[in-house]
């Protein structure tokens, strides 16, 4: 990928001015949408992050294409050449029950293969950044390559979806073999949790692109294992249940539980 450097400073700039919007948004009326149910909502600030992004990415890089989560982006049928990801707003429910443990996240590909990635904390200022083969940081600071610790001592998170599920006891046999569940509702937060050790594993029900992109390249540069909960690679251009999780953990949790038979 070209312009590395120039991506990199325009990316963190704009998900700062993006986070001020989110911010600012507190002391004012939103507008709040169901989306498929009462459970996946749109707001009118997750349109206006989208937006700008969009507008950003178009100004400095007309001839790429943008997929984002509330579709004011590009229709991607493929992942030929540069496709920016955008989840304007992950962890929607946090952000507006709780405004806290939400998170704005941006990755870029290109040929299907992640180049950069982006996770921005913003009640806590926190900042998760990937370049491939370069290492992750947090707030530009390095991040030290993960432990590879087993499932029986760590902390496991599993979305919410599954955890509560009534036909299969999978998802709480996982949190009966680890240390204990613990859960945000973010699955960029979750998965920067494993990668700074705090987690061995985050499990996602059905994860888009968008809720996946910036995680993956993040994780990957730390040495944890991102794929769907079969074992196979993510797919990027469809819903995936997924796993990140550190080698050991990885490996338990797909050979031992049967939780991608799970709806
Ligand atoms: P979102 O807030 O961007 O929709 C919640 O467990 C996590 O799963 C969040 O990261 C949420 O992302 C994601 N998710 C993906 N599809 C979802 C859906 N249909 N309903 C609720 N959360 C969903
Ligand atoms: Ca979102």
């Amino acid at each position: 990928m070209n312009q590395i450097v120039k991506r990199d400073q325009l990316i963190k700039e704009w998900i700062y001015v993006a986070a001020d919007i989110s911010r600012t948004s507190f002391e004012q009326t939103i507008n709040i949408e169901e989306k498929t149910n009462r459970t996946d909502l749109v707001t009118s600030i997750d349109k206006e992050i989208e937006q700008y992004f969009i507008e950003k990415i178009a100004t400095h890089f007309p001839n790429e294409r943008v997929l984002g989560e509330e579709g004011s982006g590009h229709q991607i049928t493929d992942l030929k050449g540069v496709v920016w990801i955008i989840d304007p707003i992950d962890g929607t429910l946090n952000f507006v029950k709780q405004k806290n443990d939400f998170a704005i996240m941006i990755s870029v590909y290109e040929n299907g293969i992640g180049y950069l990635g982006y996770i921005y904390d913003v009640m806590k200022d926190e900042l998760y950044s990937a370049v491939k083969n370069q290492g992750a940081c947090l707030n530009e600071i390095p991040l030290k390559k993960v432990k590879d610790i087993p499932l029986r001592e760590g902390l496991v998170a599993v979305s919410h979806r599954l955890m509560s599920s009534e036909k299969n006891d999978e998802a709480r046999k996982i949190g009966r073999a680890s240390s204990g569940v613990r859960m945000v509702g973010s699955a960029g937060l979750e998965t920067a949790r494993v990668a700074t050790g705090r987690l061995v594993a985050y499990i996602g029900a059905s994860l888009a692109p968008w809720d996946i992109g910036a995680g993956k390249v993040i994780s990957e540069e730390l040495g944890l294992i991102y794929t769907q909960l079969n074992g196979e690679k993510i797919d990027m251009l469809h819903y995936n249940k997924t796993i990140v999780a550190t080698p050991s953990a990885h490996k338990e949790i797909i050979e031992k539980f049967k939780l991608d038979k799970e709806g």
